[in-house]
């Protein structure tokens, strides 16, 4: 299900932390350490998206541990589970929010800022397509996703009529892409980067795909924000590197890419769109870079200071809820995010403590929580049942949802919202 990855995958500093005999014994007992340094640990936790209806097989569970490179300052997972396991049929379908209308626009703005025209796209790890019929709407035309998910690209292609690659993105479908639509003046992927394994791959798939003029844009959550911010919900399985910039460049070191320019988005909780650029391309790189990349604190020491932090919100949520469950108050989860499994398996959530978790996502409703034995239901469940509290498991939507709650709200309701800060509201 999972194999062991010990070495960056940035920068290929680190050996399995277990050597051989022979070379202990050449090392000696100074010798310093050549492996990556555990800095969060999880314990073995179940696949944040395995959302199942009754009677239907698990795919399992693996370790949810991250691994630092003192080199190159990249966190990654120890594990990589089978992305065929992950991502064949997928339940997260991106956000039709108001939220994720408003990112769509500033994205678009910023690559419009940077390519003067609306073009030819590909879009890797395109989901259902949204993103896609955006750019469709406001004037791109020769458009292609490529994602691995069956469900999605089905959706994609049938119902928003975007052509879609129903495949991982690799040297083969960057070159059926590049079929497609020719040398694209775009090429995008939204939080996918951190999710796939191998990097070496990627960069030479976009090798294939990308032209001399093409305008890369890769946004991802930024490791800086999830330290920052506490958010540790955000760590799961799918999520194999937490990336810095640093790291990037330690990737792009003697590839034929170079980071152009880097914009900060709320989204998510905090992500970057890495803009890059082929080293030929003849203009000249945003100035701004260097100062971010020189600001960037993230280091061996903010990992261990977020791990304390997020042992300490877990015990926190935990012993709210579980003292509001204990005098009578219904209390429900609102959003089956990732991020919900995270924070329900950490706390060792039922039943018992959540009733339900409402989601808008017909995929996960009326499946049960991975891990535990919450059901989905819809999310007008809110309304009907009016519990006393509602966790904000989709708290990086918290204001469109308080917004769009209101009615429960004023009927009693209170949202506890984990992260970034916690609060009753
Ligand atoms: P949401 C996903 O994480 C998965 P998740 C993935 N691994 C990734 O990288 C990140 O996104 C970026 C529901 N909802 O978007 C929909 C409502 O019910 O925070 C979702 O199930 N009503 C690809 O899963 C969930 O909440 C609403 O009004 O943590 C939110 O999940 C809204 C706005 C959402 O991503």
């Amino acid at each position: 299900m999972f194999l062991y990855h010990k070495v960056c995958r940035a920068c290929g500093f680190g050996k399995p932390d277990i050597p051989t005999l022979k070379e202990s014994l050449a090392a000696g007992p100074k010798a310093a350490s050549t492996a990556l340094i555990p800095v969060f640990d999880l314990g073995v936790q179940p696949l944040a998206n395995d959302f199942c209806k009754e009677g239907q097989e698990r795919s399992g569970y693996a370790p949810l541990k991250v691994l630092f490179c003192p080199k190159c300052t990249l966190a990654q997972l120890s594990v990589v589970v089978r992305p065929d396991i992950l991502y064949r049929h997928y339940a997260y379908i991106t956000s039709k929010s108001l939220t994720m209308q408003h990112h769509f626009q500033a994205l678009t703005d910023l690559l419009l800022s940077e390519q003067g025209h609306v073009g030819s796209v590909a879009e890797i790890g395109s989901n259902d397509g949204l993103f896609l019929k955006y750019l469709r709407n406001r004037g791109f035309g020769n458009l292609c996703g490529i994602d691995p998910a069956e469900n999605l690209s089905k959706i994609a292609h049938d119902d928003m009529q975007i052509p879609t690659i129903n495949a991982c993105f690799d040297q083969s479908s960057a070159l059926m892409a590049r079929a497609g639509v020719g040398e694209p003046d775009f090429i995008v992927a939204r939080h996918v980067f951190c999710h796939i394994d191998d990097w070496q791959g990627f960069i030479s798939a976009l090798d294939n795909l990308a032209g001399k003029q093409t305008l890369i844009a890769i946004e991802v959550p930024y490791a800086a924000d999830v330290l920052s911010n506490g958010e540790f919900d955000t760590i799961y399985h799918e999520h194999t590197s937490y990336l810095s910039l640093r790291a990037m460049e330690a990737l792009l070191k003697n590839t034929p890419f170079h980071i152009h320019r880097v914009s900060w988005f709320q989204i998510h909780g905090g992500a970057i769109v890495i803009l890059l650029r082929r080293n030929d391309w003849n203009g000249a790189a945003n100035p701004g870079t260097m100062a971010m990349i020189e600001k960037e604190k993230v280091t061996e020491d903010t990992w261990l200071d977020f791990g304390v932090k997020a042992q300490c919100e877990i015990q926190n949520l935990s012993d709210t809820i579980r003292d509001m469950a204990a005098s009578g108050k219904t209390v429900i989860g609102y959003g089956a995010s990732a991020k919900s499994t995270v924070w329900i398996n950490a706390c060792k959530f039922s039943r018992k403590e959540i009733r339900f978790i409402c989601d808008n996502t017909p995929a996960k409703q009326y499946t049960v929580t991975p891990g535990t034995d919450i059901p989905i239901t819809d999310d007008g469940a809110i309304t009907r049942e009016l519990p006393d509290y509602a966790i904000l498991f989709a708290w990086n939507y918290k204001f469109e949802i308080l917004e769009k709650e209101k009615l429960a709200r004023s009927k009693g309701t209170k949202f506890i919202v984990p992260l970034p800060k916690f609060e009753i509201v």
